[in-house]
């Protein structure tokens, strides 16, 4: 095989400090008023929104696309706080092809990795520094952060898995995570029709 330019191996230097590696191709921001749909508190999420639109995550992209892969590494760093009680969480997605799993790292902070089915079997995973969770094909994962620093985790995936929102927007999780007196609780999401 003649090997393209992109068939080389290349690597990116993660620090650990900042929670962040470099070089990346891309980085998005979700701020609250990309997140208040999945907040049960809505008024406490509009809120804050009027109140400077605080940034609740970041991911740091890079797609290892070869001519024959296409694997990609995310890192996603989550702030730590509450809205309405709530504790910052990602959007939470399943994937569009039903044969893709997912790792995720937990390289800092701590918090739960959220997973449902679309026939509601509910699961989650404790996280603190150093956790590893495999998540299965056609389950939907969420991170949520319960910790007073930020939650670096990362993720490493295929291109081909495509991501699906709308069921998590719909429906959101079985539970919710809040904080009571400054500790974590699972709470049954109400909000669920
Ligand atoms: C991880 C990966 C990405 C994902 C990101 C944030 O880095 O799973 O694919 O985009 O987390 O999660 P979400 O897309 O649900 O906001
Ligand atoms: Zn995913």
């Amino acid at each position: 095989m003649t090997l393209q330019k992109e068939d080389y191996p290349i690597c990116v230097q993660f620090d650990f400090e900042k929670g962040e590696f470099a070089p990346f191709q891309s980085k998005a921001e979700r701020r609250v008023s990309d997140l208040a749909m999945m907040f049960a508190d809505s008024e406490a999420a509009a809120a804050l929104v009027k109140n400077g639109d605080p940034l609740v995550y970041e991911i740091f992209y890079y797609g290892f696309t070869t001519s024959v892969s296409d694997m990609a590494l995310g890192v996603t760093r989550i702030q730590p706080g509450t809205i309405g009680g709530e504790y910052h969480m990602t959007k939470g997605h399943f994937h569009e092809a039903h044969d893709q799993p997912e790792i995720y790292f937990c390289v800092k902070g701590e918090g739960y990795l959220l997973m449902e089915t679309l026939e509601g079997e509910f699961r989650a995973h404790q996280w603190n520094k150093g956790t590893i969770s495999h998540i299965p094909p056609m389950w939907a994962h969420r991170v949520v952060n319960t910790g007073s620093e930020p939650l670096v985790f990362v993720a490493s995936y295929h291109l081909a898995a495509g991501h699906i929102y709308e069921p998590v927007v719909e429906k959101g999780f079985a539970q919710r995570v809040i904080d009571e007196a400054g500790k974590p609780v699972f709470k049954d999401n109400l909000q669920r029709r």
